[in-house]
């Protein structure tokens, strides 16, 4: 337990005006859960979070749609021990990559077990924070007309909640069923003998076909880009295994925060180009073999740099697939076509094996545009399907969504909005300048989505911790980025982005899924690890870059 800084700033505000709550945090997933621990039972504040959802969860408590799992292995996509040795000692995961109903019954246990929920209120959701200056604490609406005052305002709303519904004509005269995937129902859906569309086939839509495809009469598959689909091999985890990671945990951990992505394991410095084409072959196999993102991540160094090194990763893939789908024409159209890892590359669990199935017909809506949804069928240039139910499969405004949701207003009244307006400007992605005692928790600019979302979200939570625990033994009120160091951090941001690949592609990881929306590498791409290592620094050189009073 650290020391109790509560005090200091209480007696402070009693002596200058009452405040409701040292900090409110949004959201109750993964880092909402986390921080209201550190803010509560480490920093013995007064904190107060507030969920939309009627539970704690976040992304899996939106995200039930058939099939939804993790992609990353369970035993990594958890709390370590830095939140508490009991959460790590006494859940066992069941298999390799846990489904979405294991990944919420953690959540709710978590929550259950830390104690978390007599403050958290559900149901609610935060409209709009205004920063007031004479006071120095934000003022925050909720949706049920309350309006409290808090000095921290901490946003762990998650890198993936807005949903990004595509305007096609016609959809309001349907007259079937229509799902997005992250606002699922939390009833059962059943899709037995039905005809289903689904539109998007990026990590979500890979998981949704195989798994309504072994239920509806016929599923529809409308894909604009065919992706690097890479089998994850779940299975389950025997007891054994749990035993024995459990022995592992603080060196896998150590190692996890440590690495480039969040894993346990980095590419060894070897370029695609470096090995002869029958030792590369062995190695792409090797990793494919095993499963999950060492493909990408545990291969070779320059494929997110190099070109040439990239196009060996697109023939092994196309030759894969080639290998799966009895199509050869199917096999042209599912061969992706830009670079790997330029985007998200989603696990499959038997996704290109249902292109086998005499009930899975895809469409490239890139050759055969949808052109309207009419009351009973999608209709392209090239024919109409008749269908009964309409899954979405597309995606969220990733990333800045959630957070300019809600009406963020700074300094002198800027809105967060206006400020972003040609993109996010940040600092570490955790603090904006003009906009103090805000914290973003995985916001943009930061590891975030490139990395193992829970090891990026600790390594934010523990340095809010200690940056309130200092401010509180220090007396200091107010915490707000430099412009400079917000301006040093962009063009960082920037420049390792440019060295890269990716923003060559389109992606929501540059926005380029959202009409408007400023085209830019929304997550930070210089590792997580190094990013580690520069939040650490600042810390240690007294917060460098932001100004305390
Ligand atoms: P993604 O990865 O953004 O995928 C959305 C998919 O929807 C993608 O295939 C899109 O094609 C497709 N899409 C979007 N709009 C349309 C329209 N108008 N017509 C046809 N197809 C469309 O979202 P997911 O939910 O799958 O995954 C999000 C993240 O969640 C994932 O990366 C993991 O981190 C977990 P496009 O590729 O843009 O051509």
């Amino acid at each position: 337990m650290i020391t109790t800084p509560a005090t200091q700033w209480h007696q402070a505000d009693r002596h200058q005006h009452s405040i409701d709550y040292d900090a409110v945090v949004v959201g109750a997933g993964f880092s909402g859960l986390y921080m209201l621990y550190c803010l509560r039972d480490k920093l013995n504040l007064k904190a107060r979070v507030y969920e939309k959802g009627s539970d704690v969860g976040g992304t899996w408590y939106w995200n039930r749609y058939p099939g939804a799992r993790c992609d990353s292995e369970s035993i990594y996509y958890c709390f370590s021990d830095h939140f508490s040795e009991a959460l790590l000692e006494e859940w066992n995961w069941t298999e390799r990559y846990a489904a979405q109903p294991e990944i919420y019954s953690y959540l709710r246990w978590v929550a259950d077990r830390m104690d978390l929920r007599r403050d958290i209120q559900f149901n609610t959701t935060v409209t709009g924070a205004s920063w007031d200056d004479d006071n120095q604490h934000w003022i925050v609406t909720l949706s049920d007309g309350q309006v409290i005052t808090a000095r921290f305002l901490i946003t762990a709303v998650g890198c993936l909640h807005v949903a990004n519904l595509p305007r096609i004509p016609g959809l309001e005269t349907f007259e079937g069923r229509w799902f997005h995937t992250g606002q699922w129902p939390h009833e059962p859906v059943d899709f037995s003998r039905r005809r289903v569309a689904v539109i998007g086939t990026g990590a979500t839509g890979v998981q949704v076909v195989p798994e309504v495809a072994t239920q509806a009469a016929h599923v529809y598959v409308f894909q604009r880009t065919p992706n690097h689909d890479i089998p994850a091999r779940n299975r389950p985890l025997t007891s054994d295994e749990m035993r024995e990671i459990k022995r592992h945990y603080k060196e896998i951990w150590q190692r996890m925060r440590t690495s480039g992505f969040g894993f346990p394991y980095d590419a060894p410095p070897r370029s695609a180009l470096s090995v002869s084409p029958e030792e590369r072959e062995q190695i792409y196999e090797q990793a494919w073999q095993k499963g999950g993102f060492r493909l990408g991540l545990d291969t070779f160094n320059d494929l997110l740099f190099d070109r040439e090194s990239n196009r060996t990763a697109n023939d092994f893939f196309r030759k894969k697939i080639a290998e799966i789908v009895s199509n050869p024409e199917l096999v042209d159209k599912l061969a992706p076509k830009y670079p790997f890892f330029t985007k998200r590359p989603p696990l499959e669990h038997g996704y290109y094996e249902a292109f086998n199935r005499d009930n899975v017909t895809l469409i490239d809506v890139r050759s055969e545009p949808i052109e309207a949804i009419t009351p009973r069928s999608i209709r392209t240039t090239a024919r109409e399907c008749e269908v009964d139910d309409i899954i979405f499969a597309t995606g969220f405004d990733a990333m800045t969504g959630a957070i300019l949701a809600i009406d963020i207003r700074g300094r002198n009244g800027l809105t967060l909005r206006e400020k972003w307006a040609d993109g996010p400007r940040t600092y570490l992605g955790l603090a904006t300048s003009g906009f103090p005692n805000l914290f973003m928790i995985t916001g943009p600019q930061s590891p975030s989505v490139l990395s193992n979302m829970p090891v990026s979200i600790e390594l934010h939570v523990d340095w809010i911790t200690e940056c309130l625990q200092l401010m509180s033994a220090n007396g200091f009120q107010v915490i707000e980025a430099t412009p400079e160091a917000e301006d040093g951090w962009v063009q960082h941001h920037n420049q390792v982005a440019s060295m890269t690949l990716i923003p060559e592609t389109d992606s929501w990881w540059v926005g380029a899924n959202i009409s408007g929306k400023p085209r830019q590498l929304y997550p930070y791409i210089g590792g997580l690890g190094n990013y580690r290592k520069i939040c650490e620094e600042v810390a240690q050189k007294g917060y460098e870059g932001f100004v305390l009073t």
